[in-house]
């Protein structure tokens, strides 16, 4: 059977070898467009452990990726108290009103994994807003515009006890957020992803709604798989979910994602809508970035199915 998305033959597009500097991994970019080129906010784990938000750009969106040398967010700075352990996993949103482009991160510290908020005009400086989620709390996605009046975003709180869900929250000013809403939770029973979900790279709004991949878990052997499934949720009110994918809709098939440092990890985090097709950036095994490709239509047939 033909798979629904196509992975690039370059995978994976980046390796830690390509950082300039000793890197453990490279992993779970964010992805934006910025004055023609493909913009990756790369996690980097450098040989500590420790990660940092690095900014890759590309004509092409696949090779010849010119990285900056200092990171964009960098953890440790004694004025960011929660984020004395790592900034990871950013997943960035262009918000038009704000004409700047607005990244959601984990702030990872002794206290825990929260959601931190920064903004970026050139995606070259930041301003960081602070936490807009205490923890533990991750995988967050701000929308690229406003619901009656409120920005809105997707978030996955620990409920304690296993329990990780996907929820909204909604706020006037990107600083105070609340009208909590579970949007989407982890599958019942056997289910691909009953161990936990998050929200992957945020939404994109499609003539049925907004389309939101995620990724699923599910354990084998004490070993979890992390896969990826999509969702639609309603143009006017994003905590209704219209439609979930029953099955996933891809999983680690290739070597570069089934071993790592972290194995059967496939991990979206950015997404770019280029003419009919979607380009999903993810992280692979914790280790590499890699690229895939999907028909917007394809995947949003098997929602309506
Ligand atoms: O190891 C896989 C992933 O594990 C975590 O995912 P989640 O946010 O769902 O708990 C994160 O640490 C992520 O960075 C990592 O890729």
């Amino acid at each position: 059977m033909k798979s629904l998305f196509d992975r690039c033959d370059r995978n994976p597009i980046l390796t830690p070898k390509d950082i300039p500097l000793p890197a453990e991994a490279v992993l779970n970019p964010g992805a934006a467009e910025q004055d023609g080129e493909t913009v990756l906010l790369l996690r980097v784990e450098d040989t500590s452990g420790f990660s940092d938000i690095y900014v890759a750009r590309s004509r092409n969106g696949v090779d010849d990726w010119r990285i900056e040398p200092e990171p964009l967010l960098r953890h440790g700075l004694p004025e960011w108290r929660y984020e004395q352990w790592g900034c990871e996993d950013a997943r960035v949103t262009r918000l038009e009103e704000e004409k700047c482009w607005y990244i959601t991160y984990t702030a990872y510290s002794q206290f825990g994994a929260a959601v931190g908020l920064a903004r970026s005009c050139d995606l070259r400086s930041v301003e960081r807003l602070g936490l807009i989620f205490s923890p533990n709390n991750k995988d967050a996605c701000l929308f690229p515009r406003k619901f009656d009046g409120h920005w809105a975003t997707l978030h996955r709180p620990d409920a304690g006890g296993g329990i990780e869900n996907i929820w909204t929250a909604s706020s006037p000013d990107l600083v105070h957020w609340g009208n909590p809403h579970c949007v989407l939770s982890e599958g019942p029973g056997p289910s691909w992803d009953n161990v936990k979900v998050g929200a992957g790279p945020p939404p994109i709004l499609t003539d049925r709604g907004w389309l939101l991949l995620y990724h699923g878990v599910k354990m084998y052997a004490g070993q979890m798989a992390y896969r990826v499934g999509a969702a639609l949720l309603d143009r006017d009110h994003p905590h209704r979910i219209l439609a979930r994918s029953q099955r996933c809709l891809f999983k680690a098939t290739e070597l570069y994602e089934q071993s790592g440092l972290v194995p059967n990890v496939v991990f979206p985090t950015g997404l770019l809508l280029r003419g009919e097709e979607l380009w999903m950036y993810y992280g692979a095994a914790d280790t590499v970035v890699c690229l895939a490709t999907v028909r917007l239509r394809d995947l949003l047939d098997i929602l309506e199915s």
